[in-house]
């Protein structure tokens, strides 16, 4: 496909049918700070081959998606500073002037199901916004699982998203929020929000089969896999809210609009919670790849019905 380069290494799977994974490039360029960012990068395509899977960094790269990066492409990713950040609205105009950016879980998923990558690992999706009442603000994530056949792995959404909204979202797009062995929707840092889980699966053969179903009904879109933190590095809802409440008022009093919102917030927690909610942003990055290479796996055995 002359629009899209694939790493040798990501082009041999596919060629042969092995397991793959893709992964977000947005988390390294808008959601993580270097260095830190970089070595998150690394750790969560080591967590995916620990699993028997290969990793695929998507990102646009001089106007062309490069699905899987190389050593010095991902740490040029994470060095770059004011890259544009690309969701559906702007991947094929950013692609058009020849630019580089990173792929949000929405155009990633897009990039994923052209190379034919059925499962994509990341930390938080984008959802509906608080004060979306009045600020319009739903990412494009929500829509782009409505429409896209791609199984996305997450810890849930962050609490500086109202989650209640974003559940309701997600159920009138028709798409299916499965709890990873929870009950419960896992807020990011934290395993439970409060909220109650609409779906929950135990097996990755489950999932799977999930999706070869969905394909089969004719129904578009793809699925969404909550997989709760690990409890070593969880932090109590209690904790994070008063952060996030100061993150989101100061937001609001700046003016804040558009794709900067996510990145801004983001942003203010890191900066507020110090060390603590990095270290929980890579367990839990790791432990959502080592699911989705396992369930990249499982898509393997199921057969189409
Ligand atoms: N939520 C997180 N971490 C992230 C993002 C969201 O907890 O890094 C990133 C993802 O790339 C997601 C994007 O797709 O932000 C959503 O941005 P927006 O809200 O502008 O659609
Ligand atoms: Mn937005």
């Amino acid at each position: 496909m002359t629009m899209m380069d694939q790493s040798p290494e990501v082009a041999a799977a596919l060629a042969e049918g092995a397991a793959v994974v893709a992964l977000e490039s947005t988390i390294v360029t808008h959601g993580l700070p270097w260095p830190r960012n970089l070595e998150v990068a690394r750790a969560v395509e080591a967590a995916v081959r620990d699993q028997g899977a290969v990793p695929a960094t998507i990102a646009v790269l001089g106007g062309r998606i490069q699905v899987g990066l190389d050593a010095g492409q991902l740490e040029g990713l994470a060095r770059a500073t004011g890259i544009a950040k690309l969701s559906r609205a702007d991947l094929a105009a950013q692609m058009a002037l020849g630019g580089d950016g990173s792929t949000t879980v929405a155009a990633t998923m897009i990039c994923a199901r052209l190379a034919g990558i059925e499962c994509f690992a990341t930390g938080g999706i984008g959802g509906v916004h608080r004060g979306a009442a009045q600020s319009f603000d739903v990412s494009a994530d929500l829509d782009e699982l409505a429409e896209t056949a791609v199984t996305v792995v997450c810890a849930g959404a962050k609490a500086i998203l109202d989650l209640p909204k974003t559940l309701e979202a997600l159920e009138t797009r028709g798409v299916p929020v499965i709890g990873w062995r929870t009950q419960a929707f896992p807020a990011f840092w934290s395993r439970d929000s409060g909220l109650a889980c609409p779906l929950r699966m135990d097996a990755e053969d489950q999932i799977a089969r999930a999706h070869r179903l969905r394909a089969a009904l004719g129904l578009a879109g793809g699925q969404l896999v909550v997989n709760p933190i690990p409890e070593a590095a969880e932090i109590p809802g209690a904790e994070i809210a008063p952060v996030i409440d100061a993150a989101v008022a100061q937001a609001e009093a700046e003016g804040v609009s558009g794709k900067e919102v996510t990145p801004f917030l983001l942003a203010r927690v890191l900066d507020a919670t110090r060390g603590r909610s990095l270290e929980a942003n890579v367990a839990l990055v790791e432990n959502n790849a080592r699911l989705a290479a396992r369930i990249a796996l499982a898509l393997q055995q199921e057969p189409r019905p």
